[in-house]
């Protein structure tokens, strides 16, 4: 691979919803730049990008991939992301190192929910974006008509088209440029003049395109508007403010399996995508706020945004250099662990290939291997001048599985696989919920999760079962309630004597447990009251009416009887546990759930079904949004209604709504529903 500066190198994150033709296309770019010398298909698990078996069994990416293509004297790293809403988070760290997205829409489908969503993450990372209607070969593929459902689903009217394609469906067979004016046919893109049936389109076109680029500026604008014409110059200037602003964006034309308008689509992206010193990021240094701008002769500073345990490679981490220059055997630290490394192998990546280099230059991205503890988010840099750059955010989880290991050897293992599973993937929680002894594995949503347990067995050997999760009740008390017990054992051995008053008073939410002692009078000697509060503790831990946690509440000793000899900690321990639990039973105990906030972004014509249906779910909906042509609903709804919401919502809505959901409070659970979880937990109990 040849050397490139900072300037000539062109970050692009390729997004777009799932099957547009991500992969294929990086796939066809490589063969058309001579890189590979047969075409890849993802249909039989041949292409580049997508070298994970699990990507190739299931014919969709899962991962981000990272394909360099050299074009023109420029070096353009695509990274292609899973088009797939599972696996959002491979998006959001593509879009963190790059300086643009290339937004794949297909032809036929037009904006879908992936596209709608590419967008949104486009304008959160405030990027400039690019987008590329392809399989334009497709039967009844529209030109016109995906523009339309683009500005009407994003909400954009500088969706402007810098092109038109040449016939469409069987017809297809070429572009048209706006800026140039001439027509660019097959593979070659081989230059030919417009066709004369379509030259008043054409203009038209044009117009358009003009019009925008000249509202880019006022002194263009007032020129337009007095009827001059833009000269070439102007025009290629104004296009290039307004794409970079994020004012205008332009659309290209083209197919990836056919190899049609890919050079003029590379020349745009060369063109448009903002070279890595043009884009400023700030980070720290010691306590002080810092910009990067890919300045090669700055201080290092590079993230890590990818983590792969590989077998054989062992750990692997993607970087993204933002300053300064990452030469092979330097000595660096890792920002957050102050570990020091000296860098053994330094490669650019290609899908699974990694080809050796010496550095990596400011705006570039690598991969450098073997580096114990670099997670994903971490930042590579120099102890001399420590610099630590902000690493992307990632969205709470939707999906949750219960995880037991199938056996002992597994659940040896399960911690640690467990553990490389997370830090291959930020999107991945792990949570041991106490209230309900389980292991929760956590993902964006089924498919994801899936995978992840598929991974634990294939990748790292450990077999699972998985259920859905018990909903992590709790309880507690609505009344004041006392008690009394006498503990009393004289069977052979040592006697044990106690006994406890006990009152039990409800607390404010979230107050959590109280233990206060209103003994007088010595009954009880000052050193068993940690006794008793040890057998609370145990019995808030156990539960009384269902095996959940107790929580806010107050217990109060206020008297009791001990003997001299028999009493000790175990007898008062004893009456602690059995007092508190009697107190409980008196005091109206009651089963908390866990409610979440619930916020859907449905297409307007689903907002009927997602609220009818949370009212089926003893949701409650707190309001209302309007986000271009989508609703927003934000609801409060128990966890135990929404655990499997994703797949519900993707049948309600056709695969058109998303959603996000967090942890809101605690509320009592209905009487009638209590009863079968309290019922549920006797008959465990039973059994055992
Ligand atoms: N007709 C036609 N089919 C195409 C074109 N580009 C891709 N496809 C097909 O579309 C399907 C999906 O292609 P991919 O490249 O996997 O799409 P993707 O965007 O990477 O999909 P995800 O990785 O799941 O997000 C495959 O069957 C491709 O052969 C094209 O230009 N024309
Ligand atoms: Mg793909």
């Amino acid at each position: 691979m040849a050397k490139f500066s900072t300037a000539q190198i062109r970050n692009i994150a390729v997004l777009g919803h799932g099957g547009s033709g991500k992969t294929t296309l990086t796939e066809a770019l490589l063969f058309k730049t001579g890189v590979t010398n047969r075409v890849g298909r993802v249909e039989d698990g041949t292409t580049t990008a997508d070298w994970d078996p699990e990507e190739q069994r299931r014919g969709i990416s899962i991962n981000l991939s990272v394909i360099p293509i050299e074009f023109e004297n420029l070096k353009l790293n695509f990274i292609d992301t899973p088009g797939y809403l599972d696996f959002s988070g491979e998006q959001i760290s593509a879009l963190h190192v790059a300086e643009a997205g290339l937004l794949l829409v297909d032809s036929v489908a037009g904006a879908e929910v992936g596209t709608e969503l590419a967008w949104e993450s486009l304008n959160e990372h405030k990027r400039p974006r690019i987008l590329f209607i392809n399989k334009m070969e497709r039967e009844n593929a529209n030109f016109q008509r995906v523009i339309e459902s683009l500005r009407s689903a994003l909400g954009h009217s500088k969706i402007i088209p810098m092109q038109l394609p040449i016939g469409e469906a069987e017809n297809f067979r070429g572009v048209i440029s706006l800026v140039t004016m001439k027509a660019y046919l097959g593979k070659e893109g081989k230059e030919a003049a417009i066709p004369e049936e379509m030259l008043a389109e054409v203009e038209t076109a044009r117009l358009a395109m003009t019009e925008a680029a000249a509202e880019t500026r006022d002194d263009l604008i007032v020129k337009y508007l007095d009827g001059q014409e833009l000269t070439p110059d102007e025009l290629r200037h104004a296009l290039h403010e307004g794409v970079r602003s994020g004012e205008i964006t332009p659309v290209y034309c083209g197919s990836a399996l056919n190899d049609i308008g890919l050079e003029r689509l590379m020349q745009a992206l060369g063109r448009y995508v903002p070279n890595p010193t043009e884009r400023t990021i700030v980070a720290q240094q010691d306590a002080d706020e810092i910009e990067l701008t890919s300045d090669a002769n700055g201080p290092l500073a590079a993230t890590a945004f990818k983590t792969i345990i590989d077998r054989y490679v062992g750990r692997m981490n993607y970087v993204r250099i933002f300053s300064g220059v990452m030469h092979k055997d330097t000595q660096l630290i890792n920002e957050r662990t102050h570990h020091h490394y000296r860098l053994a192998n330094l490669a650019t990546p290609r899908g699974k290939e990694l080809i050796n280099v010496n550095e990596l230059v400011a705006g570039d991205i690598g991969v450098v291997t073997k580096l114990e503890d670099l997670l994903t988010g971490d930042t590579l840099t120099t102890a001399e001048q420590p610099i630590r750059v902000e690493h992307a955010t990632y969205p709470q989880p939707l999906y949750s599985v219960a995880v037991t290991p199938a056996t002992q050897a597994d659940s040896a293992k399960l911690g640690q696989s467990l553990h490389a599973l997370l830090e291959e993937d930020p999107t991945l929680q792990v949570q041991t919920v106490a209230a309900t002894h389980q292991t929760v594995l956590q993902g964006m949503g089924e498919s994801h999760v899936d995978i992840a347990v598929r991974r634990l067995e294939t990748k790292f050997g450990v077999k699972v079962e998985t259920s859905i999760p018990k909903v992590p009740y709790q309880e507690t008390i609505t009344k004041i309630a006392s008690a009394q017990y006498r503990h009393r054992k004289q069977s052979g051995g040592a006697g044990q004597f106690a006994e406890v008053h006990m009152r039990v008073e409800p607390l404010e939410t979230g107050k959590g447990f109280e233990y206060v002692s209103e003994v007088f009078g010595g009954s009880i000697s000052g050193v068993y009251l940690p006794s008793i509060e040890k057998g609370v503790k145990q019995v808030m831990h156990q539960g009384v009416i269902a095996g959940y946690p107790v929580v806010d509440v107050k217990a109060v000793v206020y008297d009791g009887k001990e003997h001299p000899v028999d009493s000790k900690d175990i007898a008062f321990q004893t009456a602690g546990r059995e007092v508190f639990r009697h107190a409980m039973q008196e005091a109206n105990p009651v089963l908390l759930e866990p409610i979440y906030r619930v916020d859907v972004t449905v297409p307007d014509e689903y907002m009927g079904d997602v609220m009818g249906d949370f009212n089926t779910r003893r949701g409650r909906v707190q309001g209302m949004e309007q986000k271009n042509n989508r609703t927003i609903v934000h609801a409060l709804v128990p966890l135990a209604e929404i655990l499997r919401y994703g797949t519900d919502l993707r049948s309600m809505t056709q695969g058109r709504g998303v959603y996000a959901m967090e942890f809101d409070h605690f509320d009592p659970l209905p009487v009638y529903l209590a009863e079968t979880v309290i019922a549920q937990h006797k008959h465990v109990e039973h059994e055992e």
